[in-house]
């Protein structure tokens, strides 16, 4: 009989198999091949825990381990197995597995839930497909409109609307698929803190009482496309140098100018043809704006769009600027919070109450039922990368926390 840590090892290593960069990192997207094969491993080790596996039309998997009392609200806990571009091999499989492991615990202990406690596994919760994360549980809160499965559209200019036909898989449906908040008691999500304040602090457990919310920018800055020896600097409409100045600019306005919590990043830019003799046709750039206090967020964009007009009016290059989401920060269930700490006390770990910088299923479904997240530290801080690292032993930590709060959640 293999060891809790033994397993988490396993799933690890079974699930980082399935990337489309072998050689770096964990890269992940909805919808495709490797994405199906993670779901496909999870399925079979839900099924030997003999949960009731079921598929919604957005991809969303569900595990159901049936209460003495069907007709109580449902416990979820989750997470996702959708990784970023060349990502680490913890972000999301560790909440996926560890809620698993922990219905494991408690099936191991003989305990009967009286709530039924549903594991989910979120389609697409990072945006590297449509450039918008989340989608499984947007879904779900009732949060995609019929114009996001037209718009939202992949680096070919595949509409999702598309890609769900092509997959088999009906847009109309995955409108309707929206929960009744009074099913769900809970949904607790573990995951990977991705920061640095854990390892720096020494605390085993973070219970999360804020998740800090993104708005997704699209700009595009139309140039001239020119030779590059033969085009006076005098004549040029270069959307480079333009470009250059907003990216300066969502730093200096991020950086404690208006708030100590929000956070900006230019994470991707398409130069438009991208040749090194030619002055470019377009740049488009993805702007990441984040916080965890909604106003400040909202005067930052506010004071981004005037400046980005002001610097794009001068060098007169048309534009268009879109906020592709915009999200509201959220907190966490405070009574579920104190179920944590008393789990945290019982498994005889250190805890800290902390936010999270980094979004999650759990800020979208917040916006519907009451969410919580138990956070387990991440080597230096580091997400998002192939360095990406949580000790197999800090992992059980984080499981069996979630198995006492499971427990508390569902008798
Ligand atoms: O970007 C995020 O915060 C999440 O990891 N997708
Ligand atoms: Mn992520
Ligand atoms: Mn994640």
């Amino acid at each position: 009989m293999k060891s809790l840590e033994q397993r988490i090892e396993a799933h690890i290593d079974e699930l980082a198999q399935y990337t489309e960069t072998p050689n770096h990192g964990v890269t992940r997207v909805v919808y495709t091949e490797q994405d199906t094969l993670a779901k496909e491993y999870m399925k079979k080790q839900m099924e030997e825990l003999g949960l009731k596996i079921e598929e919604d039309e957005i991809g969303n998997l569900f595990g159901t381990w049936k209460g003495t009392d069907r007709k109580l609200p449902q416990v979820w806990t989750g997470s996702h197995l959708d990784a970023p571009t060349h990502g680490g091999k913890f972000d999301g499989v560790v909440g996926v597995f560890g809620s698993l492991e922990a219905i494991r615990i408690l099936q191991q202990e003989n305990f009967k839930p009286k709530h039924d406690i549903i594991l989910v596994v979120f389609v697409a919760e990072e945006p590297t497909r449509f450039g918008i994360g989340c989608l499984g549980s947007r879904a779900l809160t009732g949060m995609i409109v019929p114009a996001d499965l037209e718009s939202w559209k992949d680096k070919d200019h595949i509409s999702l609307k598309e890609v769900l036909l092509q997959n088999g898989r009906n847009p109309e449906k995955v409108l309707s698929e929206e929960l009744a908040p009074e099913k769900i008691k809970n949904f607790i999500e573990l995951h990977v803190e991705q920061g640095a304040v854990l390892e720096t602090e020494q605390k085993e457990i973070g219970i999360v009482d804020d998740i800090a919310a993104p708005t997704d920018i699209q700009l595009i800055i139309h140039g001239e496309q020119r030779h590059a020896g033969s085009t006076p600097m005098s004549i040029r409409k270069d959307p480079m140098p333009a470009a250059a100045e907003v990216i300066l600019l969502v730093e200096k306005l991020t950086k404690n100018n208006i708030s100590e919590t929000s956070v900006g990043t230019v994470g991707k830019m398409v130069i438009t043809p991208g040749a090194s003799n030619v002055i470019p046709e377009q740049v488009e750039l993805t702007i990441d704006i984040r916080d965890v206090d909604a106003n400040k967020k909202k005067r930052i964009i506010t004071e981004l769009s005037k400046e980005i007009t002001t610097i794009l009016d001068e060098r007169d290059l048309s534009y268009q600027f879109s906020i592709k989401s915009d999200d509201v920060p959220s907190r966490m269930n405070e009574e579920v919070v104190q179920f944590i700490k008393k789990s945290c006390e019982e498994v005889g770990c250190s805890a800290k109450v902390m936010a999270s910088g980094a979004y999650h299923d759990a800020l979208i479904m917040s916006r519907r039922v009451p969410a919580n997240m138990i956070f387990v530290p991440s080597q230096n801080g580091i997400s998002h990368a192939p360095t990406e690292f949580t000790a197999t032993a800090e992992i059980a930590t984080g499981i069996k926390v979630l198995a006492r709060t499971l427990e508390k959640l569902s008798k």
